[in-house]
């Protein structure tokens, strides 16, 4: 939809007076086409930390949309906030981002958003549609798989607690998130130099913002056995896009100055001070378990799952006497460290306790002890219950 630049800006006049004009003057100053200011001034509400958010915005702005006033960008806190009444009534997400467009529509989730603002400003910019159906369907299924299995997870890296999305682990969520960035390097274009191939898509839009996120902070999280490696964490065709991204598109670039921008605050406020595996790494000495656990000295075995192994004490209490254990220890070198990010370990040490109690006694009692600190009996340093039965007891215990 093409107009002289007189229709147009009876159109604007008609439409939305004061920001049409501004965004029409805007438009002849630069000497460009007008036909987005019909539609002109969306609000796009965000802020620069967003990456959901910047996924529209890196197509807003390799589109020119808020340089020619077609889209303006406004924090959440101009309509009082994520959680107001004011916000929720256009959102009852209560998250970012958010647009209203020129009609006063709202609409929310940034895949509906970009994908709203592709179709509206079609006739302006890359269209971000790519041109074949079978690099369209990747485009989908990457930008799908972002959502569905990163986006979803993505707050174990820098919120406070769990859970992040369905993980209860933040160890677990982590190693999900390397998984899933393996899947979708492994779809990538072998050609480049965008996700699809030769033009840029809604996968590109997406992925990035997030992978901004990802360089930023799983870094924090790297120790022994998690070195850090860019190749190796993103795989080397996802590697590829990224500097390419990162190198000569402009509207990547510039969210990526944007989120780093906001990401530099978190780090100066210490955001990642008290984060587990992060700011609170598990520096304490290794154990007698250890060895165990990666079975470098025997030990009697009777059950073990990812996270926890069951073994048979050597210096046993009564006739039945068992350890249960966490394979990664998380800084529980003794129960008192135990944060909100172990609720999960805690529950299932529990669990797997009671079974083994009731698969080595049957009808008859056991007892499930933590000694927490040398004072209380500890002597390994490294989270265990005892499960001991097979023997009257008596209480209190001494
Ligand atoms: N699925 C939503 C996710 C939106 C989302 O989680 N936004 C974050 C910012 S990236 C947010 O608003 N967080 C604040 C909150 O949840 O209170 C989308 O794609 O738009």
């Amino acid at each position: 939809m093409r107009r002289g630049k007189t229709s147009a800006l009876l159109a604007c006049f008609c439409l939305a007076p004061y920001v049409c004009t501004v965004a029409f003057l805007g438009s002849l100053q630069k000497g460009r086409d007008c036909s987005v200011q019909q539609r002109a001034a969306a609000t796009l509400y965000d802020m620069p930390v967003s990456n959901n958010g910047a996924r529209v915005r890196l197509i807003a702005y390799a589109k020119g949309l808020d340089a020619n006033g077609a889209i303006s960008i406004e924090p959440p806190s101009a309509l009082g906030g994520l959680k107001s009444e004011e916000y929720k009534a256009l959102n009852p997400q209560g998250k970012m981002p958010l647009m209203k467009t020129s009609d006063g529509q709202s609409i929310y989730e940034s895949d509906t958003i970009a994908r709203y603002v592709v179709d509206a400003f079609s006739d302006t910019g890359p269209s971000f549609t790519p041109s074949t159906p079978e690099a369209r369907a990747l485009d989908n299924l990457i930008s799908r798989l972002h959502d569905v299995y990163l986006a979803a997870i993505q707050a174990c890296m820098y919120k406070a607690t769990p859970p992040f999305g369905v993980f209860q682990s933040r160890w677990e969520a982590l190693a999900e998130l390397r998984k899933q960035v393996h899947i979708i390097d492994e779809l990538v274009s072998e050609e480049g130099p965008y996700l699809t191939g030769s033009e840029i898509g809604h996968s590109d839009a997406a992925l990035f913002p997030t992978m901004v996120f990802m360089q930023h902070m799983l870094p924090k999280f790297m120790q022994p056995g998690w070195d850090w490696s860019e190749e190796e964490a993103f795989g080397p065709k996802l590697s590829r896009w990224w500097k390419y991204m990162t190198g000569s598109v402009p509207a990547a670039q510039r969210v990526r100055e944007e989120i780093e921008g906001a990401l530099k605050k978190w780090d100066d406020n210490g955001r990642w001070d008290n984060i587990l595996h992060a700011g609170r790494k598990d520096t304490a000495e290794a154990t007698i378990f250890d060895k165990i656990i990666r079975k470098e000295i025997p030990s009697d075995i009777v059950y073990e799952d990812d996270r926890c192994l069951v073994f048979k004490d050597i210096n046993p209490a009564a006739p039945v006497h068992l350890l249960v254990i966490p394979k990664r220890r998380e800084g529980l070198t003794q129960l008192r460290h135990s944060v909100q990010d172990h609720d999960y370990l805690l529950g299932h040490l529990l669990r797997v306790a009671s079974e083994q109690g009731r698969a080595a006694l049957g009808e008859g009692g056991y007892r499930v002890v933590i000694n927490d600190g040398a004072g209380a009996g500890q002597e390994v340093f490294h989270l265990h219950l005892h499960v001991i039965g097979g023997r009257e007891m008596g209480w209190p215990p001494g």
